[in-house]
């Protein structure tokens, strides 16, 4: 799983990296080239699993972050600067709230809603391009030989460009899931899935839930595929290089409900429809990332295809339930453990073993 971090020049991009992968870097290399980090998706449960069981190893779900530097106008047209950001699943705009006289802003002033649009425009435009060159291509093709499939392309194609003419970002479109594979190969910015990530000043650490209504951005929250998340990014950012004691205390007296790492996750699994299962034994304790309504059979892939393909059925307990029983034994005796075939839809917090052939 990747995020591309995206922005305007200055606007916390690699602040925000920081607090995500708690990466220690210095201004120069920070300005330079493209970085990927990688975060742990906290998950206190694995911990108290691990004094369960005691296991050789504790594996946790990891998301990936790169930040590709600041996006001006010309830029972002810049085919080098877009390249790692076609591969990614999610993108997070950092947004610049805070104000600071110190930092120059790009355009002059700060106005959030106007740096979202704008820069969606860029990675619209940019898809745009892609779209008209390929219609013209296919128009030809067609000319010289029908086919159904060209002009299942052609009508898809065709919709897109009408909706990026109206100034609407692809991630907004509904697709059937045949579109969905047509239209993947040509990996869309505008139909990644949005996280706007409000920077916000020191001033208002208190106050981040409120921050939305408070910056008039509901406009942004509402639209399909797309997530806002706020952070104070200087503050946080050194939160995220202390000792985990350190910072908790100093999020308390800050008023923080949760570290920024936490809500930024948070709002990307939430984003991209994501949820976790563990398994726990002595050998390993791990979390496990899959798409929400996945069944036992496929998720027990995510583990391996063996496992997949020799699938018997999975045994469920609810983590909750064996960190309160302290054992698979003392669940299965509380009527606890559960027995689920192929089909059962895994649940965020199920603590699976899978039985397979093979
Ligand atoms: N006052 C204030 N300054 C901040 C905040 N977040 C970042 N800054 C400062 O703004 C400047 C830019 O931050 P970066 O994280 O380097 O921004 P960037 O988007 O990575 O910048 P480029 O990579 O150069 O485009 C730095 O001097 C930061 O210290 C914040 O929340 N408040
Ligand atoms: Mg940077």
């Amino acid at each position: 799983m990747q995020t591309g971090i995206i922005g305007l020049p200055q606007v916390g991009k690699t602040t925000l990296f920081k607090i995500l992968t708690r990466a220690h870097l210095d201004e120069k290399a920070a300005r330079a080239a493209t970085h990927v980090g990688i975060a742990r998706v906290p998950e206190p449960r694995l911990e108290k699993l691990a004094e369960i069981y005691h296991p050789k190893k504790v594996t946790y779900a990891t998301v990936e972050y790169v930040d590709v530097g600041g996006m001006v106008k010309d830029r972002a047209k810049d085919s080098a600067v877009l390249a790692p950001l076609r591969e990614v699943d999610a993108l997070a705009h950092v947004l610049r709230v805070f104000d600071d006289p110190a930092v120059a802003h790009p355009a002059g002033s700060i106005d959030p809603l106007r740096d979202a649009e704008s820069l969606d425009l860029e990675l619209m435009l940019t898809d745009l391009d892609q779209i008209t060159r390929r219609i013209e291509r296919v128009e030809k093709d067609l000319k010289k030989k029908k086919e159904p499939l060209l002009e299942q392309e052609l009508a898809l194609l065709q919709h897109c460009k009408a909706a990026i003419e109206s100034e609407k970002p692809l991630r907004e479109l509904e697709f059937q899931s045949d579109e969905r594979k047509l239209i993947t190969g040509f990996k869309f910015l505008s139909q990644r899935p949005m996280l706007y990530v409000l920077n916000l000043g020191d001033d208002e650490v208190g106050e981040l839930e409120s921050a939305v209504e408070r910056h008039k951005l509901a406009k942004l929250a509402s639209r399909p595929n797309t997530a806002v998340a706020s952070v104070c990014g200087r503050i946080e950012a050194e939160l995220a290089e202390l000792e985990p004691a350190e910072a908790g205390e100093l999020l308390a007296a800050y008023g923080l409900k949760s570290s920024g790492l936490d809500r930024l996750i948070h709002a990307t699994y939430h984003l991209l429809g994501l949820t976790s299962f563990f398994t726990a034994g002595e050998p390993e304790v791990r979390a496990w990332t899959i798409r929400r309504g996945t069944t036992a059979q496929k998720a027990a892939g995510a583990i391996h295809s063996d496992i997949e393909r020799g699938f018997i059925r999975a045994e469920v307990v609810r983590c909750e339930d064996l960190l309160a029983a302290g054992s698979i034994a003392a669940t299965r005796e509380r009527g606890e453990l559960r027995l689920e075939g192929k089909e059962y839809i895994v649940q965020e917090g199920d603590v699976i073993l899978f039985r397979h052939s093979g």
